[in-house]
């Protein structure tokens, strides 16, 4: 997609359409747990809401991985190494991996993916004009699908995975699994993963982070439902549910769900749906590891931890994992 202002265009464009954003919705409202897939948060509206929610005092994640990797970058970017490839799946603004580049030395190329082509390409043209001797290639996809990815012109020594955020929290075990055995392939025998993961801690934290007093996470949720009517033309009422997100322990899980206030139906592409009142949909369950559980995870998919950096309250973790 070549842009009209700049040269500047997207390397590949594999965005998911409406055929299949209506299909993975069907298939999730006809179970009989409801549920949606929360990728589909992120239109220009959830992808704000989230930038905000990141602020927010009670969401620790953010303020304390960009606490971590401040206190930590220089030994970061030592086991890192020089002229490496760079690769970000679901790289939003690029704030995070920011950071990182003004620390690497002499990356060749970077590679950020992501399914919001707009912001994509706005971030690709800031990022061409901060390090002009980076070549950026952005790549328009649902990271978890399979596609391919450009090749840069110049050779790197190895490849790097940036994935902040613990975005792997996302991931229900074994997706998270195969994610991170991609993440391998992907970086052939000499590569890294730099992975932010969240921890285990006291469900009260928890709880509030997923429950702001600003009403933040709450309109994010609901704006999943927001955005279902307005591209697929259906019917939810918005003020016919309501956020409710709590910590289950047994499944060491944050779980969001959107509760129906009342028996109705909603209509998608022709097919009601019934709901009762109390019933829920299931929209995100957000995963919270301890460091050993997350070190048996990935050597299954092929990796070694090198190093872990924690906070001192050991809230979030910034862990370095090699496939060598
Ligand atoms: C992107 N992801 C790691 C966030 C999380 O904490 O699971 C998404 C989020 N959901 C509610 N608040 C933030």
């Amino acid at each position: 997609m070549q842009d009209k202002n700049t040269d500047r265009a997207i390397s590949y464009d594999f965005k998911p359409g409406f055929e299949r954003f209506l299909a993975e919705v069907l298939i999730g409202l006809r179970k009989s747990q409801k549920e949606l897939p929360s990728k589909y948060f992120y239109d220009e509206r959830g992808s704000q809401l989230f930038e905000r929610i990141c602020e927010l005092k009670e969401y620790y994640i953010t303020r304390i991985e960009a606490s971590v990797m401040q206190a930590n970058i220089e030994e970061i970017v030592e086991l890192i190494g020089s002229q490496v490839l760079v690769i970000e799946h679901g790289c939003g603004n690029c704030e995070k991996v920011r950071f990182l580049m003004d620390h690497l030395q002499d990356p060749v190329a970077f590679i950020p993916i992501d399914i919001s082509k707009e912001q994509l390409l706005q971030v690709a043209r800031e990022l061409d004009s901060i390090y002009p001797q980076l070549q950026v290639l952005p790549v328009c996809a649902d990271y978890t699908s399979s596609f391919e990815l450009p090749i840069p012109k110049q050779e790197s020594r190895c490849t790097v995975v940036y994935f902040p955020g613990s975005t792997i929290s996302n991931f229900d075990p074994i997706p998270a699994k195969h994610f991170l055995e991609h993440v391998a392939n992907l970086c052939g025998s000499n590569g890294a993963l730099l992975i932010g993961v969240d921890l285990k801690k006291d469900p009260a934290v928890l709880h509030n982070a997923y429950n702001d007093s600003e009403g933040l996470t709450a309109a994010f949720n609901l704006n999943l439902l927001e955005r279902i009517n307005r591209e697929l033309g259906c019917d939810f009422q918005l003020d016919a549910f309501e956020h409710y997100a709590f910590y289950n322990p047994r499944e060491s899980r944050v779980e969001m769900h959107l509760i129906s206030q009342k028996d109705q139906a909603v209509h998608v592409n022709g097919e009601a749906i019934s709901l009762t009142k109390g019933e829920s949909i299931w929209t995100e369950s957000s995963y919270k590891y301890n460091i050993d559980e997350f070190e048996r995870m990935a050597a299954v998919a092929g990796f070694r931890v090198e190093r872990v950096w924690v906070d001192e309250r050991r809230w979030f973790s910034v862990q370095y994992l090699t496939t060598r």
